[in-house]
């Protein structure tokens, strides 16, 4: 399978003024379309064409890091955009919230954890919820690794890679996160991967 950029699932404005239309061209028309090129170069060369996105990411892990790093980042791209919307961060359908509840010790130990992962994350890389056999735990990951390469399902994620905050934010990631979490989550979506993914 070719790597294929898909269209934002909303215009480029619409998760202003938390992230700007300014920071989308970058981030989905440059640097998301890069990973889609340069994968598709690496992946033409290697024995992995015929695999699933899923599959290319865990078998590329540790032996072809060109084809590991592009591919990853977009999976990584692909997911983030549906992760996101417009309005954002309301109602947690309700056995998401139960689950959060459970294994995370409720929405506000989840936020602080959650944006912690964030701003601890040395350089670039990602911090997620993910799901391992349908119990929730907060991680982080550096560069375009994410929570695939140790057995998990990744059903939230939020770059802290400098693209995608700098134009807005400047340096300040902290205030990324916090913003991202309270008004652009799109909970819905992350319901759909939990349940995808037991
Ligand atoms: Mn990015």
């Amino acid at each position: 399978m070719a790597f294929e950029l898909p269209d934002l699932p909303y215009s480029h404005d619409a998760l202003a003024p938390y992230m700007s239309a300014e920071t989308l061209e970058f981030h989905h028309d440059k640097h998301h379309l890069a990973y889609v090129t340069n994968g598709n170069n690496l992946l033409a060369e290697s024995d992995l064409s015929g695999e699933t996105l899923e599959n290319i990411i865990i078998k590329s892990h540790g032996k072809n890091p060109g084809l590991f790093n592009n591919a990853a980042q977009h999976y990584n791209h692909l997911h983030f955009w549906k992760m996101m919307k417009p309005n954002g961060s309301n109602n947690i359908p309700s056995n998401l919230e139960q689950r959060i509840n459970e294994d995370l010790g409720g929405i506000d130990k989840l936020k602080a954890d959650f944006i912690n992962a964030g701003v601890t994350q040395f350089g670039s890389g990602w911090c997620w919820i993910e799901s391992k056999n349908g119990t929730l735990s907060i991680s982080k990951t550096a560069n375009g690794e994410n929570p695939l390469i140790n057995g998990a399902s990744p059903i939230l994620g939020c770059d802290v890679w400098e693209h995608s905050y700098y134009i807005d934010y400047r340096n300040a990631r902290p205030k990324y996160l916090e913003a991202w979490f309270d008004n652009l989550i799109n909970w819905e979506y992350v319901a759909e991967l939990y349940e995808g993914s037991m």
